[in-house]
């Protein structure tokens, strides 16, 4: 039985990345921070009793600003795959905590590669590092593959450049199998609720519900390439499953505004929406609202602008070029966008139709601030 270990099980592609490896067949092990509440939201679907026998899923406390904790853990595992998926994932957070960030996303790469050399498994393990397309940041202008240049933008892509490089650097220098996956923006009902699409199907299944006004935005000009994680995940297993180590470029190859993604997500509740005004004054305004299961008055006013949500540096469009992905790995999205925002729209509003049924019951439901 393989041994997979995984750096941010408890996040979105932790979580799916893990259900995925228990279907092949792996013995899943996963390393948790510790917190002062629950943190395992996202994968207690898998638990199983540590004391039972045969126990195929794993938890272990960890952190990947401390080298000896990921040190001990990889000796006590002997993992075949390592997938280094944990990271301070957040952009706009990453200008708060640069230096923070600077430990975990960049030293941290270099802990679990320098961990697995000092242990001798660089025969036995292989490793995939969590890079993103916010490593091309500045450049604009054209598709991302393999071969574009990076040009980082914040505090998170510098981190995650040192990543990546040092990734590389290990596979050239000590002949490991160590891999970047350049994943472009992936998003799913499991997605952190402060990322633009989550922020958005919230407030939007919210609005609908008449739980929420409306939802403060920042830049809706900007553009992602927005893929669906399950589909993503599958990206990384295969990465690992090639005869020779090499980084490969996930995306979809299409590329959306943030406004559009708002638009779609309305639509799935029956809703309308124009834009009217420019830059801090732009607002989203219902036209029309056809689902009687969601009245939302016309004209209301559901989306506005709060600068608080710009960026000091920004990365205007991202758009990937994943034929290295298509040809080599045989790798396919089954998800499109349509599909991607249905399927987080769907999670939304039955996971708020129970905070519905609370504040019609009379309950206090809470709200969500970001
Ligand atoms: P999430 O933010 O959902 O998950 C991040 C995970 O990292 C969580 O499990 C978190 O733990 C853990 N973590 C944070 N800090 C530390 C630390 N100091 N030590 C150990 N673990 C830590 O991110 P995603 O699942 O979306 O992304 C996974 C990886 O892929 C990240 O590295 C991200 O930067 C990268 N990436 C993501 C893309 C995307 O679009 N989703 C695109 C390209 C790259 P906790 O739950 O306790 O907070
Ligand atoms: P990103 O994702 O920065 O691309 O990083 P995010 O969803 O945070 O932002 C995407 C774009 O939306 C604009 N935006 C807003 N963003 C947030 N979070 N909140 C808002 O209210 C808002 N309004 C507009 C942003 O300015 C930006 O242009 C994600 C993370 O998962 C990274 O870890 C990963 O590496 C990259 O994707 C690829």
């Amino acid at each position: 039985m393989k041994k997979a270990l995984i750096t941010g099980i408890t996040g979105q592609d932790g979580a799916y990345l893990a259900e995925l490896l228990l279907e092949k067949g792996y013995e899943v092990h996963g390393i948790k921070r510790r917190s002062s509440l629950f943190n395992t939201q996202r994968i207690d679907h898998m638990y199983e009793d540590p004391h039972e026998r045969n126990v195929r899923f794993k938890l272990h406390y960890g952190d990947l600003s401390d080298s000896t904790n990921i040190i001990r853990i990889i000796q006590e595992v002997q993992p075949d795959e390592i997938y280094n998926l944990g990271a301070m994932s957040h952009v706009r957070v990453s200008f708060d905590e640069p230096e923070y960030t600077a430990q975990v996303d960049g030293i941290g790469t270099l802990r679990i590669l320098e961990a697995v050399r000092l242990l001798g498994m660089t025969e036995k393990t292989r490793i995939y590092q969590a890079s993103t397309s916010e490593l091309y940041g500045g450049v604009q202008g054209h598709a991302q593959s393999e071969t574009t240049p990076f040009y980082p933008r914040s505090p998170y892509a510098v981190a995650k450049l040192y990543g990546y490089w040092i990734t590389v650097n290990y596979r050239e220098a000590y002949n490991m199998y160590a891999c970047n996956g350049i994943l472009f923006n992936h998003e799913s009902p499991l997605r952190g609720e402060t990322f633009v699409t989550r922020k958005i199907t919230r407030a939007v299944a919210r609005i609908a519900l008449g739980l929420q006004d409306k939802v403060y935005l920042g830049n809706l000009d900007a553009q992602r390439d927005w893929g669906h994680a399950k589909d993503y995940v599958e990206a990384m297993w295969l990465i690992l499953q090639q005869e020779q180590a090499e980084d490969f470029v996930i995306a979809t190859g299409t590329t959306t505004r943030i406004r559009d993604f708002v638009r779609m997500s309305f639509a799935e509740v029956g809703v309308e929406l124009e834009f009217k005004g420019e830059g801090v004054n732009e607002t989203g305004v219902v036209v029309s609202a056809s689902n009687p299961d969601f009245p939302v008055a016309v004209g209301k006013e559901v989306v506005c602008i709060d600068e608080r949500y710009f960026r000091p540096t920004e990365v205007d469009l991202l758009l990937g070029d994943p034929t290295k992905a298509m040809t080599k790995l045989g790798w396919k999205p089954k998800y499109d966008l349509a599909a991607l925002v249905k399927d987080m729209m769907t999670a939304d509003v039955d996971l708020f139709r129970r905070d519905q049924f609370l504040a019609q019951s009379g309950h206090q439901v809470l709200n969500y601030f970001e």
